[in-house]
């Protein structure tokens, strides 16, 4: 069987380990927002593939949510020394990945370029980004628009949220292997991750087709909400939802994916305040503490949609 996760950002990296120690591992396609991407200090970083890419292989900064666990900076040492760009901390170990894609990147795309990388790192699971074309994120607030680590990391989220955009995808391309991974006669279900559906699931869905196909869907399509008792768990998805008037409910994420989704997991607590309406929800202990926790919660998700399915 075939199991397609829409995934971005920490929440995403999380379920997408849960699943990969879970199913076969040639079960699991896992596909990655790439509008987060840029060229920083001349190199392409792709956050969320990172994100991904080492949390199967057991190499991420769980505490730091991206990143290389046991990292050392160095690099950033020396480059503010030279009075280099400071604000976007590149760990070593991270180094490595990011100089290694750039280089790889000179011949051939993103999908072959990111299997290439995971393949190195012992990782059978597909983890393949949206896209192979450029998609970015940008970011209109109260100070103006703003490219997505702009607004991420040099300015701490701070900015009051107005809308998103996302600058090349009107005439993106989504990978081959996410249309195949639609078109497998043995996909069995879509799960879009606890990823924040504006800042790491709407860019997936705004590459031509995407939507489209999950619309078209012929097997359920299961969310996992990102809020805990009107919290996020992790990054601005919370103040992001305030700040557009929006309750932080399990309610608006079931409004924001509207037509996309048969199923909605949500936090046991958030069980007695659901409205009803929408899509069948189940209740979990949906805070992914540790790996444990992420596989159970992959458990849940699965036979949840198995469910929907029969
Ligand atoms: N996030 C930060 O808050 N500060 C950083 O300095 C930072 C560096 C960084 C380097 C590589 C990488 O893959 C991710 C990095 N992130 C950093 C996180 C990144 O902005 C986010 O993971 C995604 O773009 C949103 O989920």
């Amino acid at each position: 069987m075939t199991v397609l996760a829409l995934a971005g950002g920490v929440g995403g990296a999380k379920l997408a380990n849960g699943l990969a120690s879970v199913l076969p591992e040639g079960d699991l396609v896992i596909a990655v927002n790439t509008g987060d991407d840029f060229v920083h200090m001349g190199l392409h970083i792709s956050p969320d593939i990172d994100s991904v890419t080492y949390a199967l292989a057991g190499m991420n900064d769980s505490v730091r949510g991206w990143g290389v666990k046991d990292e050392s900076w160095a690099f950033m040492e020396a480059t503010r020394h030279l009075g280099g760009e400071g604000w976007f901390n590149l760990g070593d170990r991270d180094l490595a990945t990011h100089v290694l894609r750039t280089q790889l990147l000179t011949k051939a795309p993103l999908s072959a370029v990111t299997a290439d990388i995971a393949a190195r790192l012992g990782i059978r699971q597909a983890i393949v980004p949206m896209s192979d074309d450029p998609v970015r994120s940008m970011i209109l607030t109260d100070d103006g628009e703003m490219a997505f680590q702009d607004y991420f990391v040099r300015h701490q989220c701070a900015p009051r949220f107005r809308s998103i955009r996302f600058a090349g995808a009107e005439t993106a391309r989504p990978s081959a292997a996410l249309v195949a991974a639609f078109e497998d006669p043995a996909l069995e279900a879509i799960l879009i991750c606890p990823s924040n559906p504006i800042l790491s699931i709407d860019p997936i869905l705004s590459v031509p087709g995407i939507r489209q196909r999950i619309v078209d869907r012929r097997v359920p399509c299961v969310a996992l909400s990102p809020f805990i008792a009107g919290q996020a768990v992790k990054g601005p998805a919370a103040k992001i939802m305030t700040e557009l008037g929006l309750p932080t409910t399990a309610d608006t994420i079931a409004r924001h994916y509207e037509g996309l989704i048969d199923g909605l997991v949500i936090d046991e607590a958030d069980v007695p305040g659901w409205t009803g309406e929408g899509p069948t929800i189940h209740g979990a202990d949906i805070l992914m503490r540790n790996v444990d926790q992420q596989q159970a919660l992959a458990h849940a998700i699965l036979a949840f949609a198995a469910n929907l399915r029969s």
